[in-house]
């Protein structure tokens, strides 16, 4: 038994943190490249501050990040060393349409990444495509505030008609949003959103979530219509939400917590708001204004598999508990479990868990696209880092994946661990917090030679996916 032989192994990048070269190839500004590091990244990217330009005052980490833009050959070489069968990396909108709004693409930018795909292809390697990872062009937050304005949903399916079309022979698996419910917990960095005084945030980001949610079924019309081998995938950030204890209250608080969370991929891949969504929102007054056409797209344009992020757990308390961090939001702080250095647990069952409880309410395939430890990495005198901690980490998740596709039988595409390469972390902006298997001589303060150097899980994983999950 085991993993199936065309099991997709790999790891996972977002363009806002690899590549860096924002002033290059042509390339306009976007949000993500004005997200500063530092006390006020927080503010900046729920939305909170607007600060659409960069200023001295701040440290912009996306600006260089770990130089791709210039060093994508050695990376993929590195990953091609690895034994990858995928590579989940993302598009800069602004290198293919600089505002969004242009008649024709940028070259530079087409060519740009189409290089990337003929690296790939030398060493086996399958793209999968993030269309959107936290990346909105500034002139479209300018002019339309971003994802609140139903017109960027043009401006998306141009971004994307430009992309199926001419990547169709190097990409036929792609992702629309990346953790689309990231828009309720950091709407800047996820959707373009800054709130004026006074404005009933909920309903901005609803509509907002409206207009990805239609322009995400739409793009599955259109990679259907360009190339029939093109599969779709929605993206949203899992981790099953676990009652703090079994009094009833804490149970009905976890429920909530896991329908917020799931109101997206419920409605990209069964077709339709949830009932529950559809009551709450209402009486909320936050039940976005829709087109007479709309919930016919989204009954028409499911998705094709579901992936999902996963770091953590989640546990949820119906009176005020001490809390956790964890990606996307705090939690109450779960007494069963260790925690990284960043104070998200770890909870290798709850990815089994998740997996099961995801796989049972869509039954279709799905793809773990994001799993990792952000952790100090301490390198010796040669640059080498022994990262027993991060191999620990990723070998429990493996092994409670393998459970739920062995014995619970999940059907499960890949797996792409965050990130193959260290990179700039999305919510701390910092580069310390390390994910990868390669280790990047690139400082917190920008300082470092960009050196890339394989770690001890380097080593690990290119075994682990040479006996395909076999030997951990
Ligand atoms: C997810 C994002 C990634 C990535 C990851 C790790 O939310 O999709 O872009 O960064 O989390 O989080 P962080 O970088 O905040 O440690």
């Amino acid at each position: 038994m085991g993993f199936p032989v065309d099991f997709l192994w790999g790891g996972a990048s977002a363009a806002n943190q690899c590549e860096g070269g924002i002033f290059e190839g042509g390339r306009g500004p976007a949000n993500v490249d004005v997200c500063p590091a530092g006390p006020d990244r927080s503010e900046v990217i729920t939305g909170h501050r607007k600060m659409l330009r960069m200023d001295e005052a701040h440290r912009y980490p996306a600006a260089e990040a770990v130089d791709f833009y210039h060093r994508f050959r050695e990376d993929i070489r590195l990953m091609g060393e690895m034994g990858f069968k995928v590579y989940r990396m993302s598009i800069a909108w602004t290198r293919i349409f600089p505002t969004g709004e242009e008649e024709t693409p940028n070259e530079a930018g087409l060519q740009f990444y189409e290089q990337v795909f003929q690296e790939c292809r030398k060493y086996g390697i399958r793209p999968l495509v993030t269309i959107s990872h936290f990346d909105c062009p500034i002139h479209l937050i300018e002019k339309y505030g971003g994802w609140r304005d139903r017109r960027m949903i043009a401006c998306y399916l141009r971004l994307c008609r430009v992309l199926f079309v001419r990547y169709r022979e190097y990409v036929t698996h792609w992702l629309t949003f990346n953790e689309i419910n990231m828009i309720l917990h950091a709407p800047f960095m996820g959707a373009g959103l800054c709130f004026e005084e006074g404005e009933n945030e909920e309903q901005v980001k609803y509509q907002a979530a409206h207009h990805e949610l239609v322009a995400s079924a739409l793009a599955v019309k259109l990679a259907h219509e360009i190339h029939a081998e093109n599969k779709v995938g929605c993206m949203f950030a899992a981790g099953s939400a676990y009652p703090y204890s079994c009094s009833p209250e804490d149970v009905w608080e976890a429920l909530l917590t896991d329908q917020e969370n799931y109101f997206f991929a419920d409605v990209q891949a069964r077709g339709y708001y949830p009932s529950y969504a559809v009551r709450r929102l209402q009486k909320k007054g936050v039940y976005p204004v829709m087109e007479q056409e709309d919930e016919r797209i989204l009954r028409e344009y499911p998705v094709d598999f579901i992936s999902f992020s996963y770091y953590n757990s989640r546990c949820i308390a119906a009176k005020e508990q001490e809390t956790a961090e964890g990606n996307l939001f705090k939690s109450a702080k779960n007494p069963y479990l260790k925690f990284s250095e960043w104070g998200w647990p770890i909870d290798p069952l709850g990815l089994r868990t998740t997996l099961n409880q995801v796989y049972d309410r869509y039954q279709k395939p799905l793809f773990i696209v994001e799993n990792g430890l952000g952790a100090l990495d301490e390198p010796d005198d040669k640059g080498y880092v022994a990262d027993d901690y991060r191999i620990d980490y990723l070998r429990e998740h493996i092994r409670a994946m393998k459970a739920a596709v062995e014995e619970d039988g999940v059907e499960l595409l890949g797996y792409t661990s965050w990130a193959p390469i260290d990179l700039i972390s999305a919510s701390t902006g910092q580069m310390k917090k390390r994910y990868g298997f390669v280790y990047v001589d690139k400082q917190e303060d920008g300082s470092g030679t960009g050196r890339r150097i394989p770690k001890k899980s380097f080593y690990w994983y290119k075994r682990v996916i040479e006996t395909n999950g076999e030997e951990l």
